[in-house]
């Protein structure tokens, strides 16, 4: 049982999780520059501006703006095929809309880039990871306003001709598929995505069609840019997706499980068929909900379709069912499966839920797919010697990779990667902690705002550089 020798083992970053920097050489405000930090039990707060005494993880992230070159270097030593990073757009636009790109931001991520080159990394960029500009969405009202649209085209085309012949791999957006009108949710959720809180939103279900449908055609127009700049770039999008799992064979719950797993691809169904697909609009229709869709944009989908599929998977739910209203819910929607042990932040661990994505979206689309993100976020102690034990963390990678390896060699999916979240501790995006911690490489940086920054290599590091070397045949 063995992948293929170009497989791509690595991790995945992003750049308001970790650069910190977050007002040098430039840098704009960022939509996540205004969350502070939360926890488990309680959500982050969104503020309007930047409020004394509060903590903001973005600020200061894990000092990766100036630590990169050190940071890639540990990367490198475990033999890191592949780092996939986020260009954070405030960077590079400080309020989005300007004639010029910031020069610093630009020649940051060039150097960035350079120096994943010269240890052999393939740098995999992602060009939306929840980093909009604050601007755009004062000034214009984010996604649903088709202007961010040029915005957002004309910052790929400046990330796309500066590193053009470097990067080959990108990734338009990340997650977008956590938008849809016809699901309740959090305001973190559609304010990662869009800077927008659900509570605070006006005509919620017509905002979040509209955004989410600019965000699809958004990220075909920039499938077609890409190639256009350079032929050889592979450009993709990353979704997250936890499978929903019927809780018995009872028709209507097998049904229910149906409808809500659909809820996930509609856009991903957009950008691989060429198409926005027809059952979205004909719901819309039915609910009133109107999208202004022009010949060009129709075009637009068709030619833009994308070249691989990004996954995101951490774990899995149950749908909700008749009689189940007071089950415990799951972060993403779902309620948990009694079958599944969870992690210390609730989210259950599946890894044959792995498996079973990557057949289905495999199947249902016949592209190359890379795993994006996969990881445990789990609370690290040091020992009395001051080393870090994380067996916890090596059985769930060890558990999702051997799934993967079935996935592709007895399955044959065409898996081209696996990408952890994240290796290296950063910002947790939903809780906005560091304690909630993913990393082979220890930070030491505590929610207090404390710590050194020092970086200490886990026990999980020197278990990964053995998967690498081994090309995953010793787990
Ligand atoms: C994904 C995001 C990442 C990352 C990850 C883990 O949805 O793309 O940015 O943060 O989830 O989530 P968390 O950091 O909240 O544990």
């Amino acid at each position: 049982m063995t992948l293929n020798k170009t497989f791509l083992w690595g991790g995945s970053i992003a750049a308001h999780q970790c650069e910190g920097a977050w007002n040098e050489n430039g840098k704009g405000l960022g939509i996540m520059d205004l969350v502070t930090q939360g926890s488990h039990e309680t959500p982050r707060e969104i503020t309007k501006t930047i409020e004394q005494g509060k903590i903001y993880p973005s600020h200061t992230g894990i000092d990766f703006y100036h630590t990169y070159k050190e940071d890639i270097a540990l990367l490198a030593e475990m033999g890191f095929k592949a780092l996939r990073i986020s260009i954070d757009w405030s960077r590079i636009y400080p309020k989005g809309d300007e004639e010029k790109a910031n020069a610093a931001g630009v020649e940051f991520y060039q150097s960035l880039v350079d120096e994943l080159l010269k240890h052999k990394i393939e740098p995999i960029v992602t060009l939306y990871h929840f980093e909009l500009p604050v601007h755009l969405v004062r000034e214009y009202g984010s996604w649903a306003n088709r202007r961010v649209i040029d915005f957002y085209l004309k910052f790929c085309k400046t990330m796309y001709e500066a590193l053009k012949g470097k990067v080959r791999y990108w990734a338009t957006f990340n997650e977008m598929n956590h938008i849809d009108p016809q699901t309740e949710a959090s305001d973190i959720f559609t304010y990662i995505i869009a800077g927008l809180k659900y509570s605070e939103m006006q005509n919620k279900k017509q905002t979040l069609a509209t955004i989410s449908y600019n965000m699809t055609l958004a990220s075909a127009k920039a499938v077609q840019l890409g190639h256009s700049i350079d032929a050889a770039n592979k450009i993709g999008c990353v979704f997250g997706l936890t499978p929903a799992y019927p809780i018995n064979c009872n028709p209507i719950n097998v049904m229910n499980a149906f409808k809500e797993n659909e809820h996930e691809f509609y856009q991903i169904d957009a950008m691989c068929t060429g198409k926005f697909p027809r059952y979205k609009l004909c719901e819309y229709q039915e609910q009133g909900l109107t999208l202004d869709i022009t010949a060009d944009d129709e075009r637009a989908f068709a030619d833009g379709r994308i070249d691989f599929i990004g996954l995101n998977y951490y774990s899995s739910s149950v749908a909700h069912y008749e009689g189940g209203e007071n089950d415990e819910e799951t972060l993403f929607g779902g309620v948990q499966n009694p079958y599944l042990e969870k992690s210390s932040w609730g989210w259950s661990i599946d890894p044959v839920g792995l498996r079973y994505i990557l057949n289905y979206i495999y199947r249902r689309y016949s592209l190359p797919i890379i795993i994006t993100e996969n990881g445990l976020g789990a609370v690290d102690e040091l020992d009395k010697d001051g080393n870090i034990e994380d067996n916890y963390r090596i059985e769930y990678i060890k558990k999702h990779i051997e799934q993967i390896r079935k996935a592709v060699v007895e399955d044959h999916v065409d898996c081209f990667g696996y990408l952890t979240w994240a290796p290296i501790d950063l910002v947790s995006a939903t809780t906005g902690e560091m304690r909630k911690r993913y990393g082979f490489i220890y930070v030491d940086k505590h929610d207090d705002g404390t710590g050194s920054l020092a970086r200490k290599k886990k026990k999980s590091f020197y278990w990964y550089q053995n998967v690498i070397k081994s090309n995953g045949s010793e787990l």
